[in-house]
């Protein structure tokens, strides 16, 4: 499996397109330019689909979408092996004050801008900020818990209890535990749990009422941010798949599809119609009721779950 993926998809240029993905977080993540966030990922996400590898700038530069600067840059990477400009930035002291901000969950790049902006420079400065929205003041009380990565153990008990909760709540719905729990992982950094009824109308309205339950048992101490809804029976298997990951897997398999002339996402397998470049896919999926026949249809073994941790 993990071979057909990778011949597809081979990594020549890692160590020229890391530091540029490097370069695109902090300014997504950090600096909240998402123009220029961007215009590296392309490139980077670029090199990494060239079928050889780069020697000399000059290579690369009548590939469409690189231009001077960029070419400045690789450049620099392959004679150097580093970027200067992304040593700069992570050796910025605002940069890593911005970067603890927006690390904050309910937080993110331009509030930190706004929070460094204002004078602050720890978490206890920004603990008696106003601004803060209900959510990053959760975010904050939890910080240091919500970073502790949670033993195997425990997510299967708190999925166990969730599937009591839920049973009870809505007979015959059914709830999985994704993520990297369901790749088998000894450590998880949160609790994916996928829930779906397959009379397929059950479903409708059940997020809400499972939340009330949980928060009635004290299960959940707070809710202040609106989940995504519980997922209709046919887009599950697609959910599955996605919500199992891991993420560099779903970008291969994104790639694969995309090569096939489809368009793969957590709702569906769909279609493009017109050529690739407009993106436009078609509105019904390919259905597919398990995640055998979504890798079916890709043209894929199946990889159990254990076998996705890339
Ligand atoms: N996912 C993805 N791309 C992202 C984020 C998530 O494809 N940018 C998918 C793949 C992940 C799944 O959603 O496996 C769940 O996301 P998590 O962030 O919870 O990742 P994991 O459960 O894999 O790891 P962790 O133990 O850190 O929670
Ligand atoms: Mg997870």
């Amino acid at each position: 499996f993990k071979a057909i993926c990778e011949d597809d998809m081979p990594d020549y240029n890692k160590h020229i397109s890391r530091p540029l993905l490097e370069l695109s977080e902090i300014y997504s993540d950090v600096l909240a330019d998402e123009w220029r966030s961007l215009t590296y990922r392309k490139v980077a996400n670029k090199l990494d689909r060239l079928p050889y590898q780069i020697l000399s700038a000059d290579e690369v530069k009548n590939i469409q979408g690189i231009g001077k600067s960029m070419v400045d840059k690789i450049k620099e990477i392959l004679c150097t092996g580093q970027l200067q400009k992304l040593f700069n930035l992570k050796a910025s002291s605002q940069v890593q004050i911005m970067q603890q901000f927006a690390s904050v969950w309910g937080i993110g790049p331009k509030h930190a801008l706004k929070l460094y902006q204002a004078g602050h420079r720890s978490l206890q400065d920004i603990s008696e900020d106003q601004t803060l929205s209900p959510m990053a003041r959760v975010g904050l009380k939890y910080h240091y818990d919500i970073a502790l990565r949670i033993p195997q153990s425990e997510v299967s008990e708190a999925g166990s209890f969730v599937r009591h909760v839920l049973e009870d709540l809505c007979p015959g719905a059914s709830i999985i535990v994704g993520g990297s729990y369901r790749r088998g992982n000894a450590t998880c950094g949160d609790i994916d749990l996928l829930i779906t009824h397959p009379d397929g109308h059950s479903h409708k309205g059940l997020l809400g009422r499972l939340v009330t339950k949980l928060e009635e048992a004290q299960f959940l101490i707070t809710c202040p941010n609106p989940f995504t809804e519980i997922y209709p029976k046919q887009a599950y298997a697609f959910a599955l798949v996605y919500f199992t990951g891991n993420d560099v897997l779903n970008r291969r398999i994104r790639y694969l599809a995309k090569k096939k002339g489809y368009k793969l996402s957590d709702q569906g397998l769909f279609l493009r119609v017109g050529d690739n470049k407009t993106g436009m896919a078609s509105e019904v999926s390919i259905p597919c009721e398990t995640e055998e026949e979504v890798f079916q249809k890709l043209g894929l073994p199946y990889p159990e779950p254990h076998e996705r941790n890339w």
